[in-house]
C-alpha cells in the first residue's frame, strides 16, 4: 500500500510508516524466555515474536543497571555520553531521543509503564509511568504528570494501559510509537493470585556453578548478591510469617508491599504461602539445604511474574493482529539487562559476566523480517533507537553511537561491529559491585575493575563459557591480551570515553551520596 501525495503535477509515492510497539521489562533473563532454549520456563508469546521474526542471540546492554540501560535505549548512546550513568544522578530528559525524532516525524508516541527516568517524559504524547521502580499490588502511575493510584496487579494494569491507548488514544491516521515496559519481573518478584501454584510440581536444580568459590575474581568475591549468604528470607522469599518470629533485615519493607493488596488479595496470598512459611519454620533448613530452598522460592517466584508478563505481551500481539496492524508493525521485546538465576551463586546483574551483561532481544516486522531469523552477531541496547529511525525514514543522528540493525537482520552483516564496549559506574552502592569498563569480542572478555581495586580479568569465551578462570595471567593468552587491550583503547576512542571521564564521573557520584572526602 502507498499513499499519493501530490504536491505538483508528479505523484510521489510515500511509503507508509511502520507502527512501533517497543516491549520492555525490567531484570528478565534470557535464560527465562523459552525461545533461548533454557528450558526453565513456557513464554510462548515472547517466543511467537522471535519465531514471526528474528531472535538475537548476542545482544547485549551498554551498562547493566536499569535507568542507565533505558537511557541508552533512548539516546541511542553510551551512559559517558548521555550523561545517565548510574541510577542516581539525573536523567537530562532536554537531550535528544528517538521518541522526539519520530513525534517531529508525524508520529504519535506513548510511553506506559516502568522507565525510572524521573521528570516529565519528552517525546511522548502521552505517558502514563511509573514512579521509580514502581509496586507489585495497587500501583502509583503518574499520568502526563499527575500521580494516582491503580488498584489491582502492576502487570494488567500496564497492559490495560496500553491497550486502552491502542484503542482509544490513539489517532489512527498517524503512525504510532508505543512504549510497553513492564516492571515485572524485578525485585521482590510478587506474582499474581493465578499462578501462585505453577512450578509447585518442580524443584529447579541450580546452575553448574552456583557454588562458585570466585577464585582469581576478587570483584567477584565482594559483591552482595548471593542467593544464599544475601537475599532476605521475607523480602525477597516471602517468609513473612504471622506469629512475627522470623525477624529480617527487610521484613518491614515486605511488609509495606504486602499492605498494599486488598483483604481479598491477602487472604489469597495467605491461603497460598502460610503453609510454606509454615513447613519452612518446621524444617528449618540450614547451609547448603538453606541455599537450594532459597533458590527453588526464588526461581518461582521469578518465573512467575514472567508469566503475566508473557500473557500481557499475548494480549498486544492479539489486539495489533485482531485491528489490521499486525502487517505494518514493528514489536520488539527486550529487558533493560539480563539478570542471574543462580549462575556464579548470584541474583541482580551490573556485572560485565554475561548472564547480566546480555539481553533478550527479539523482533518481528511481517512486512520486512523474515520469520524464523537468527542473527549471531553481537548487537546492542544503544542500537535500538537507530534501528527505529532507520525503519520509520528519519534521519540518524552523527552523534547516535548505536548501529541500526536492519541490513543485519536482512542477512548483510558485512560492516558490523566486531567489538562491543561496557560501563559499570554505581559503586559503592547496594549489591556492591565493583566500577568496571571492558570489551568483548566474538570470544573474548578483558574487564578492568577500579576505584579500590584495580584488577584485570580475561576470559576465553569459547573455553570457559561461564567465566570461572580468569586468564589475564595464564601465558598462553599473552597474545590475546595484548589484542584485547588494542581493543579496548579503539573502544574507549571511538565512543569518548577515557579515565578522565572516569573519574569525573566517580566525583559526581561521591558527592552526589555524600562520600566525598
Ligand atoms: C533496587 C533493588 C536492587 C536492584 C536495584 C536496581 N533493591 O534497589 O536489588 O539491584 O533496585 O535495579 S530493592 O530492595 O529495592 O528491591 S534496577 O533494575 O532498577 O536497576
Ligand atoms: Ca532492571
Amino acid at each position: 500500500m502507498a499513499i499519493m501525495a501530490s504536491c505538483n503535477d508528479v505523484a510521489e509515492e510515500k511509503p507508509i510508516k511502520p507502527n512501533i510497539v517497543f516491549i520492555m521489562s525490567d531484570d528478565h533473563a534470557y535464560q527465562a524466555i523459552s525461545a533461548y532454549g533454557h528450558g526453565l520456563n513456557n513464554t510462548p508469546n515472547i517466543d511467537r515474536i522471535g519465531n514471526e521474526g528474528v531472535i538475537f542471540n548476542k545482544g547485549f546492554v551498554n551498562n547493566s543497571i536499569c535507568a542507565p540501560s533505558r537511557a541508552a535505549m533512548l539516546t541511542g548512546k553510551h551512559s559517558f555520553v548521555n550523561g545517565k550513568v548510574d541510577n542516581v544522578r539525573a536523567y537530562d530528559w532536554n537531550q535528544e531521543n528517538f521518541a522526539k525524532a519520530l513525534q517531529r516525524n508525524g508520529y504519535q508516541t506513548a510511553l506506559v509503564g516502568k522507565i525510572h527516568l524521573d521528570g516529565l517524559p519528552q517525546g511522548f504524547d502521552y505517558s502514563n509511568v511509573l514512579p521509580g521502580q514502581g509496586q507489585y499490588y495497587a500501583p502509583d502511575f503518574i499520568e502526563n504528570g499527575v500521580q494516582k493510584t491503580y488498584p489491582g496487579y502492576v502487570t494488567h494494569v500496564t497492559t490495560d494501559i496500553a491497550l486502552n491507548w491502542l484503542d482509544n488514544k490513539r489517532e489512527k491516521d498517524k503512525p504510532f510509537l508505543l512504549l510497553y515496559h513492564q516492571k515485572a519481573p524485578h525485585r521482590t518478584w510478587m506474582p499474581e493470585e493465578k499462578y501462585f501454584t505453577l512450578f509447585d510440581d518442580k524443584t529447579f536444580t541450580p546452575p553448574a556453578n552456583f557454588f562458585d568459590d570466585y577464585q582469581g575474581r576478587p570483584a567477584a568475591a565482594a559483591q552482595e548478591m548471593g542467593v544464599y549468604k544475601d537475599m532476605d528470607v521475607v523480602y525477597d522469599l516471602k517468609m513473612l510469617d504471622k506469629e512475627k518470629e522470623i525477624k529480617t533485615k527487610y521484613r518491614g519493607m515486605f511488609q509495606r508491599q504486602y499492605d498494599r493488596m486488598t483483604e481479598e488479595q491477602k487472604a489469597a496470598w495467605d491461603a497460598y504461602y502460610d503453609p510454606i512459611i509454615k513447613e519452612f519454620k518446621a524444617e528449618n533448613p540450614q547451609g547448603k539445604d538453606l541455599a537450594l530452598w532459597k533458590y527453588n522460592r526464588y526461581m518461582q517466584d521469578y518465573l512467575r511474574t514472567i508469566q503475566s508478563v508473557d500473557d500481557g505481551v499475548g494480549q498486544i500481539l492479539d489486539y495489533l493482529k485482531e485491528n489490521g496492524l499486525e502487517e505494518n508493525t514493528i514489536v520488539v521485546y527486550t529487558s533493560d539487562q539480563g539478570f542471574y538465576l543462580g549462575e556464579h551463586g548470584w541474583f541482580d546483574k551490573r556485572f560485565m559476566y554475561e548472564e547480566s551483561f546480555r539481553t533478550p532481544i527479539l523482533m518481528k516486522y511481517p512486512k520486512e523480517i523474515k520469520p524464523g531469523t537468527v542473527v549471531d552477531e553481537l548487537v546492542q541496547n544503544i542500537d535500538f533507537a537507530p534501528t527505529f529511525l532507520d525503519y520509520a525514514g528519519v534521519d540518524i543522528e552523527e552523534s547516535i553511537q548505536g548501529e541500526s540493525l536492519r541490513k543485519l537482520v536482512k542477512g548483510d552483516a558485512s560492516e558490523w561491529r566486531d567489538a562491543l564496549y561496557y560501563t559499570f559506574y554505581e559503586f559503592p552502592g547496594e549489591h556492591r559491585v565493583k566500577r568496571h569498563y571492558g570489551v568483548r569480542t566474538d570470544r573474548y572478555k578483558l574487564i578492568h575493575f577500579y576505584y579500590d581495586i584495580d584488577e584485570w580479568e580475561l576470559y576465553d569465551l569459547e573455553e570457559d563459557p561461564s567465566e570461572m578462570h580468569n586468564v589475564y595471567n595464564d601465558p598462553a593468552y599473552t597474545a590475546v591480551r595484548k589484542e584485547m587491550h588494542d581493543q579496548l583503547k579503539v573502544m574507549r576512542s571511538k565512543y569518548g570515553d577515557s579515565d578522565a571521564m572516569d573519574q569525573e564521573n566517580l566525583n559526581r557520584f561521591l558527592k552526589a551520596k555524600g562520600l566525598s572526602k
